[in-house]
């Protein structure tokens, strides 16, 4: 289709493969990092465009939407997916990275919803995509401020999605596991995580289900996991 999609942490990971995946289905994406080398490269592997933006900044989000209507003339889907994580005992967080993963996970999602949603409304059409996570609905030890953040985010989607639904425009989230990217520091591509972590084209697969449901339809959530993760 010719639609036209952003997509936020597109510069690797999980942001990269649904950028990738949805150029194959034909969409123009919009890809947003702050890593200008990655998201250059990714830009010109999807034949997208390339915004460098931090989610954080509220001008940034005004300027991803602007980029994209002037560049492409309008803007079907917006995929939140940038997000951060660190893991730690609650005692050795430091306030300054309780506030990143706010900054990013939440803030980030709720400005570009922000920003975006005066077009959708505008036209009566569109779907929110957001890329949560497992523990957005668990919690766990080491994960104080991470889950934290991914509850709050899911709650903003979650009351989005009603207030949304009047004007026509859809909200999906989608909750993985464990994922086998760059998050949290990590390096992705041992063999050993082939079993006990999702690949990112596993998470693409999910938005491209999302996106596929008839125009009568909206799925509101979906979670998936590796069959090997026990908690
Ligand atoms: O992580 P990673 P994932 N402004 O580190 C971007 C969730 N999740 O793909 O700005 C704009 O490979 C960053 O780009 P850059 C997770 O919470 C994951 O795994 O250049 N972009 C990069 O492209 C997150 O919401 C797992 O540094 C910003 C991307 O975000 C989503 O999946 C499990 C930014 C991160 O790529 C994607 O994470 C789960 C900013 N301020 C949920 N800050 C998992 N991996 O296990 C970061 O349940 N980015």
């Amino acid at each position: 289709t010719n639609q036209v999609a952003i997509v936020t942490g597109a510069s690797r990971g999980i942001g990269r493969a649904i950028a990738t995946l949805l150029a194959l289905q034909g969409a123009q994406v919009v890809c947003v990092a702050r890593s200008e080398d990655e998201l250059l490269d990714v830009a010109q592997k999807t034949n997208g465009l390339p915004v460098v933006a931090d989610v954080c900044d509220e001008r940034d989000a005004q300027l991803i939407v602007s980029a994209t209507l002037s560049r492409f003339g309008r803007l079907d889907i917006v995929v939140c997916n940038a997000g951060v994580g660190s893991f730690n005992l609650l005692e050795n967080f430091s306030a300054e990275e309780w506030d990143r993963m706010f900054d990013v996970n939440v803030k980030g999602t709720f400005l570009l919803c922000k920003a975006a949603l005066p077009h959708l409304k505008e036209q009566q059409r569109g779907h929110i995509i957001g890329i949560a996570s497992d523990v957005s609905k668990r919690t766990f030890a080491h994960g104080t401020a991470y889950g934290a953040s991914k509850y709050a985010q899911h709650a903003v989607l979650d009351a989005l999605r009603k207030e949304a639904r009047p004007n026509g425009i859809k909200v999906s989230v989608i909750y993985p596991g464990l994922v086998d990217t760059y998050f949290n520091e990590s390096r992705p591509g041992a063999p050993d995580k082939e079993k006990t972590h999702l690949q990112p084209i596993d998470v693409a697969q999910a938005v491209r289900y999302v996106l596929e449901a008839p125009a009568h339809v909206v799925v509101d959530e979906l979670m998936l996991h590796p069959v090997t993760q026990e908690w």
